[in-house]
């Protein structure tokens, strides 16, 4: 099982709390689909994806990206337990979305650059060591149930 010690726990806390996860999440889900663009083949059904201003102006692509940050929540509050947190979405995502768990990898390292761009100096190396941590264990914890 992952350790995470007070610190760590506190680092990612304390920046999840200042977080806008309808803007950090609409802007890392347009980030990920304008840097890798064959993400987009997932979303067909979101509409105009045609242009980066098409891409960062579609609701659904907001609606999206907050969904998923919000689901980042549910992993913070829960540290200890995030395997069973992602088990669900896991399924979701192997069995009937086919998503391949490289993007998982690709949309947490996007994350992190939107927060440090959000954040600045506030998002400090260990801040930054912890949030990596986080992102890479969802990630884990997402491809857990491919086969
Ligand atoms: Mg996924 C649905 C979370 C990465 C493609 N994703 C969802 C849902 C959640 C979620 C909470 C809604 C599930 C439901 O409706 O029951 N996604 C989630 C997380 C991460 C992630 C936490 C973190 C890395 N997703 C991800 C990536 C892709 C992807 C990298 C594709 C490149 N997700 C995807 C698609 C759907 C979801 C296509 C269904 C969207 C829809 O049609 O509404």
């Amino acid at each position: 099982m992952v350790h995470w010690t007070a610190e760590e726990n506190q680092l990612i806390t304390s920046i999840w709390g200042k977080v806008n996860v309808e803007e950090c999440g609409a802007e890392a889900l347009a980030r990920l689909l304008i840097v890798y663009p064959w993400t987009q083949r997932f979303f067909a059904n979101f509409g105009n994806l045609s242009s980066p201003t098409a891409i960062i102006g579609n609701p659904k692509v907001r609606a999206h990206g907050k969904k998923v940050l919000t689901s980042f929540g549910d992993a913070i509050k829960n540290l200890d337990n995030i395997k069973a947190t992602y088990a669900k979405l896991s399924e979701l995502h192997c069995d009937k979305l086919h998503v391949d768990p490289e993007n998982f990898r690709l949309l947490g390292d996007i994350l992190i650059i939107v927060l440090a761009s959000h954040f600045t100096k506030d998002f400090t190396p260990d801040c930054q060591f912890a949030w990596q941590k986080l992102v890479n264990v969802v990630a884990h914890a997402l491809a857990r149930k491919y086969h």
